[in-house]
């Protein structure tokens, strides 16, 4: 773990079909992941390409090229920015005679570092070692866990290599398991908050959007916040009572990207239920970021592999302080998406708009009722304020009367005082 830190070198390959500004845009992600994971960029290379070399990804000339930049610079490990197959990872290593990442592999072992619950780190662990499965070799070595560099390391030689696959069996069989179980007893939780019938909200967007800070400024929740990629994985909830009355509960989980390994969304998939059973998304985006469109394009395409596209978003333009001169992205944003709100989770800016949209969206899901209630049961008539949002009172008559929005789970309470079932706007 104290090993000097881990010296990288990133491949990015342009494809025809691609153009070089989604190379670059892509490298620096890259870049971000591997400084995020512990390692420190010494240099990049790229290579234009008709299509990847079944052996070696990129060509072999370039690979050997590659191979002795990286021993002149020390180079502990190359990241590819893509998904290599197995044969390509052996080949690869051989070739550089030092480690070979891909992309899927660096967030693994981001995610890795980053779990925190039991659940998230067995789906880490499960995701990480399928992904290993096939490619297993020396460099991997013995599969004792470390933290702190990037992936594991090893070195022991050849003849570990049988003996570390079938542990790696015996592993994955455990962890499913034993998954199962913690999973069963999560569920159990979940129904005890579907009793409750507030209405739940979900957070979603590109990592480091600034979900956690809004879900703190919101509820004055103390979500670890950071300028990192992927500094959530666990998902939290909290209660956030609308200045209408109306309770939420908020979900801050993790944050997705581009290129999102399979494994890695298919091990989360259980986390991210919270998403899939949310009555309505906040979808929030780094507005200032110059990758705003893509990144809002890639949220949805993982949005829709979990099974949650389509469901009632609201669009979140954050970071709206860090725009300065440049206020014509966001005409140009909310042109598109014109329900959408532009905030700063940091400032404040913005909140109150973005807590008034929040409670209209989600204002079907509540009763709309006129109630008429005896003046002798002011108990009644304060709770029904409390917990209701009241539009219109009268107290001249024999009785009192209200026009109210009530929120469902309370709806039994107000039963015998309700005279009529009003059509909700
Ligand atoms: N200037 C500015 N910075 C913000 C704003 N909102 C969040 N940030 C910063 O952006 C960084 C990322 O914020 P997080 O809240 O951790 O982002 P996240 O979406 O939860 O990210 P992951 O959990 O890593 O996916 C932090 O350094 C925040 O302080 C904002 O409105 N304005
Ligand atoms: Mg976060």
């Amino acid at each position: 773990m104290n090993r000097k830190t881990e010296r990288v070198f990133l491949v990015g390959v342009e494809l025809k079909s691609g153009g070089s500004r989604g190379l670059d845009d892509s490298l620096q992600e890259l870049s971000e992941l591997a400084t995020t994971a512990g390692g420190q960029v010494v240099g990049d290379g790229v290579q234009k390409l008709a299509a990847p070399c079944a052996s070696t990804f990129i060509g072999k000339g370039k690979a050997t090229h590659f191979a002795e930049l990286c021993r002149e610079a020390d180079v502990d490990t190359v990241i590819f920015d893509d998904e290599l197959t197995p044969a390509q990872s052996r080949n690869l290593e051989k070739l550089f005679n030092c480690k070979i990442l891909d992309r899927t592999s660096l967030i693994l072992d981001i995610f890795a570092q980053r779990a925190r619950t039991r659940e998230g780190k067995l789906q880490i662990e499960l995701a990480q070692l399928q992904h290993l499965l096939p490619r297993l070799t020396r460099f991997w070595g013995h599969l004792s866990r470390q933290k702190g560099g990037i992936g594991m390391r090893g070195g022991e030689g050849e003849t570990q290599l049988e003996t570390d696959r079938r542990r790696v069996q015996d592993r994955i069989a455990r962890i499913e398991k034993e998954l199962e179980v913690v999973r069963r007893q999560r569920s159990t939780q979940r129904y005890a908050r579907q009793r409750n019938h507030w209405a739940l909200a979900s957070i979603v967007g590109y990592t480091n959007a600034g979900k956690s800070t809004l879900l703190n400024t919101l509820t004055g929740a103390e979500v670890f916040a950071e300028d990192k990629l992927f500094a959530t994985l666990d998902p939290t909830t909290r209660r956030l009572r609308l200045p209408t009355n109306q309770n939420v509960l908020l979900t801050d989980t993790v944050g997705f990207i581009r290129k999102l390994p399979h494994g890695l969304v298919e091990a989360f998939k259980a986390t991210l239920e919270e998403v899939v059973e949310a009555d309505l998304l906040l979808h929030v985006v780094d507005v200032s970021h110059p990758q705003a469109e893509e990144q809002i394009h890639a949220v949805e395409s993982v949005l829709r592999e979990i099974g949650a596209d389509g469901k009632p978003t609201l669009m979140v333009f954050n970071k709206i302080d860090q725009l300065k001169g440049a206020q014509a992205i966001l005409s140009q944003f909310a042109e598109k998406y014109p329900q959408a709100v532009a905030i700063s989770a940091v400032t404040g800016e913005g909140i109150p708009e973005l807590l008034s949209e929040l409670g209209s969206q989600l204002r079907p899901l509540r009763e709309f009722v006129e109630l008429s209630v005896p003046h002798d049961r002011p108990d009644v008539i304060a709770r029904l304020h409390s917990v209701g949002q009241v539009v219109e009172r009268d107290y001249s008559g024999e009785r009192a009367r209200f026009k109210a929005r009530i929120p469902p789970h309370v709806h039994s309470e107000f039963a015998p005082y309700v005279v009529k079932e009003l059509q909700t706007a």
